[in-house]
């Protein structure tokens, strides 16, 4: 036994007991004094969230869908409640600390991770009954092709706007936090509204109704629609798969988002139409793969519906109906955009994402390249600066050939890159760091945002498409200004007035002048039918 200074070895034992005891003891008084949060969330969370937090009435409350929201928005949502919608505040009823303590818990995993698989999909699916005999035309008085759907992420609504009187037609309560753009049915009855909880919603725009809706994942991407509207494919993070539907979302079948092996598996960043090609194009996040399902009856079946075809040379030129074929990259995409042709794919890599209460911000250099889908291969790196939103990037005719302008969610600046050579001809200086851009065919400016910047994210700014020079702003001094959709015929320009007791502002597009303005709640993005189904340049597809 070792001899301490000045005390016996019977004292220095007793000592070290006590010391012993101390140390087992206090992290269970510790504990005992820390918030029980999974208790907490059982009594008074689960009932809305779920026992497994993936989302019933209320959104799922999983590390993954609050990837946006920070921790003290978090605390501020428990502590006070959402208006506009049924999360009641809980600050009289828990202590500030048990408020710290659930919001802390929910960023973290779920123990037993949390499955989704296609029977869970097939037993949320609801439908109306009846809705096959509802009338085939508008139950209202507008153009039902220069019909705008409006997403108003303030408090989860949609509304219908005519785009002629520029009134608002319908509003009704949508799947908590919409996000990508609306797909169209090709005539454009039918509209697919896709949540990031994985909710897809399929809404008659004519009978003004929810006719079907159902999970096809925990935490979801977006969503695209075949050309000829008999599709439906939604690209998952949670679970690691793309989700095939019918028309009417019924599950087809799911495609798990893993190299050919099955040794690897990806979150899906998401999938497009290709309808030219008659196929969904799929980029995957963390596999170096694109992926083209087609869903053309005609295409030859493959035998296993999944080839690694690739290695397999070019023997295969076409992908079997609804099976993969595979592109190899040398990296990962996350966000694309495709030729008017759909024969290439722009795509960029964004380097990890830091979680914002706004529009992301990320960190790191981006990289982008054009994908040939035909000869499955690279064929140029793209010269963007920053970081291109390609999603957001519109085209359009300049001097002989094709350009692709692209905001930039990092620098001041869009890039113009010719379409025939894919090298840069021009980069416009913005006041900030933008989000979205659009354009008509019908207009000679191209607008675009700059929603990321604290200081001009209430400017708009207004590109000649000829002279590739800013030409003109518009402003809400303070606020943020952001995504706009033009009418039909291409004479006005809507905007967002991206606040929570925001606004649609109505500009006529050849004056600039303002010509109405609808409140609205955070009208995040607008959609206008006829652009949409009719593959504008100037718009997202
Ligand atoms: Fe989006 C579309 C990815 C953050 C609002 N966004 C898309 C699409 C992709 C994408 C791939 C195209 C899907 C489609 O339309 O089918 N978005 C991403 C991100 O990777 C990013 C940066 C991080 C993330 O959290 O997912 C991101 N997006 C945001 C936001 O923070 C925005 C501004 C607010 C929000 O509601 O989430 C936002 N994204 C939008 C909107 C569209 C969109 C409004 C549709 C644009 C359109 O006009 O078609």
């Amino acid at each position: 036994m070792p001899r301490v200074r000045g005390m016996s070895p019977s004292t220095l034992l007793a000592r070290l007991g006590l010391a012993l005891i101390g140390a087992l003891l206090a992290p269970l008084v510790l504990a005992q004094a820390l918030p029980d949060a999974a208790a907490l969330f059982r009594q008074h969370c689960a009932s809305c969230h779920g026992e497994q937090r993936t989302g019933g009435m209320g959104p799922a409350l999983l590390p993954e869908s609050l990837e946006r929201l920070r921790p003290a928005e978090a605390q501020r949502t428990i502590a006070q409640g959402r208006v506009a919608t049924q999360m009641p505040g809980f600050g009289s009823q828990l202590s500030a600390d048990e408020i710290a303590a659930l919001a802390q818990w929910v960023y973290q995993p779920v123990l037993q991770a949390p499955r989704w698989a296609e029977a869970d999909i097939r037993a949320s699916r609801v439908a109306l009954a009846g809705a096959d005999a509802l009338p085939a035309r508008p139950l209202w008085q507008a153009d039902p092709m220069n019909l705008f759907v409006v997403v108003e992420g303030g408090d989860h609504h949609v509304s219908l706007v005519d785009g002629d009187r520029f009134e608002v037609i319908h509003r009704f309560a949508s799947r908590y936090a919409l996000h990508g753009g609306p797909k169209f049915t090709p005539e454009g009855r039918y509209v697919f509204l896709g949540s990031r909880d994985g909710w897809i919603t399929k809404f008659d725009l004519w009978n003004l109704a929810v006719v079907a809706e159902v999970r096809a994942g925990l935490n979801m991407r977006n969503i695209a629609v075949s050309g000829d509207g008999r599709y439906v494919m939604a690209a998952n993070y949670l679970p690691r798969t793309l989700a095939l539907f019918d028309a009417d979302l019924n599950l087809v079948r799911t495609y798990d988002a893993s190299t050919l092996d099955g040794k690897a598996a990806s979150r899906v960043s998401a999938v497009y139409d290709a309808a030219p090609r008659r196929s969904f194009i799929v980029a995957l996040k963390d596999l170096p793969e694109l992926w083209e399902i087609s869903y053309d009856p005609q295409a030859a079946p493959i035998h296993d519906g999944l080839v690694h075809d690739y290695q397999m040379g070019e023997a295969i030129a076409k992908p079997g109906f609804l099976g993969v074929r595979r592109t190899p990259l040398d990296e990962p995409l996350d966000d694309f955009f495709f030729d008017q042709g759909y024969r290439h794919v722009l795509g960029a890599t964004r380097p990890k994402a830091v979680p914002t209460s706004g529009p992301r911000t990320e960190a790191g250099a981006a990289t982008a390249q054009v994908v040939n889908l035909d000869i499955r291969r690279k064929v140029a790196d793209l010269p963007l600066a920053g970081m291109p939103h390609l999603g957001s990037g519109i085209t359009w005719a300049w001097k002989n050939t094709t350009v692709l302008a692209s905001p930039n969610l990092k620098g001041n600046g869009v890039d113009v890159i010719d379409m025939a050579t894919w090298k840069p001809v021009a980069t416009i200086t913005t006041p900030g760091p933008g989000f979205f851009m659009r354009s008509h065919e019908r207009s000679r400016y191209a607008w675009t945002d700059s929603m990321m910047s604290p200081t001009a994210k209430d400017t708009l700014t207004l590109i000649d498409k000829a002279t590739l020079q800013p030409v003109a702003t518009v402003r809400e001094p303070g606020r943020t200004l952001a995504h706009i959709e033009f009418t039909k015929d291409g004479r006005y320009a809507l905007a967002s007035l991206w606040e929570m007791d925001g606004a649609l502002i109505i500009y006529d597009a050849t004056t600039l002048k303002e010509i109405k303005r609808l409140p609205m709640s955070k009208p995040v993005g607008k959609y206008n039918v006829w652009n949409k189904i009719s593959r504008s340049e100037g718009t997202s597809h």
